[in-house]
């Protein structure tokens, strides 16, 4: 346990049998370890990578925790084979994936585990999200907010607000 609590932002995405309570569950899962306070609408988007899968929705939340990043890790694990994740592939299909976005302004590179995650400047489908939530975020390596990186970043298009979010 690292001594202060800590501000964390997590993206979630499902593309795989019930999506929203997909979410739901993941979330309230998460509520059970964690204080949530901040969660995005849902949003449907295209699959980026891997085209030939079904669309997700995606959400980002924004999380206060005392857990360190390790042990976040393992609880997002936890919970992606509750609701019955099989593969890790981060190109397949899957109930839920949980992924840890911010740790604070913690920049951590282990084989294990790369915070701020790696992929999330060029990600629409979480930097709208996460737009909603926390506009003035800076990213503590590029040194730009949120505001700036979903200015930037490119095919806005596949990313549509969520009719029943
Ligand atoms: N996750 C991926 C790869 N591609 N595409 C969308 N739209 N949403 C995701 O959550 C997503 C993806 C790897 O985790
Ligand atoms: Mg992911
Ligand atoms: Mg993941």
């Amino acid at each position: 346990m690292s001594f202060q609590p800590v501000t964390v932002y997590l993206g979630l995405g499902s593309n795989m049998g019930d999506r929203q309570d997909n979410l739901d569950r993941a979330l309230d899962f998460l509520s059970q370890r964690l204080r949530i306070d901040r969660v995005s609408s849902v949003y449907d988007t295209e699959p980026v990578g891997n085209v030939e899968q079904p669309h997700f929705l995606n959400l980002v939340c924004q999380v206060n925790t005392r857990l360190a990043p390790r042990e976040l890790l393992t609880l997002a694990k936890s919970i992606e084979s509750k609701l019955g994740r099989t593969s890790g592939k981060s190109n397949a299909s899957r109930p839920i994936d949980i992924d840890i976005l911010f740790y604070g302004d913690q920049v951590i590179e282990t084989p294990e585990l790369v915070i701020p995650h790696p992929k999330l400047t060029g990600r629409a489908f979480v930097l709208i999200p996460l737009a909603e939530i926390a506009l003035n975020l800076v990213h503590p390596v590029s040194g730009k907010t949120v505001k700036q990186l979903v200015k930037e970043v490119k095919e806005k298009q596949g990313v549509f607000k969520w009719e029943n979010s």
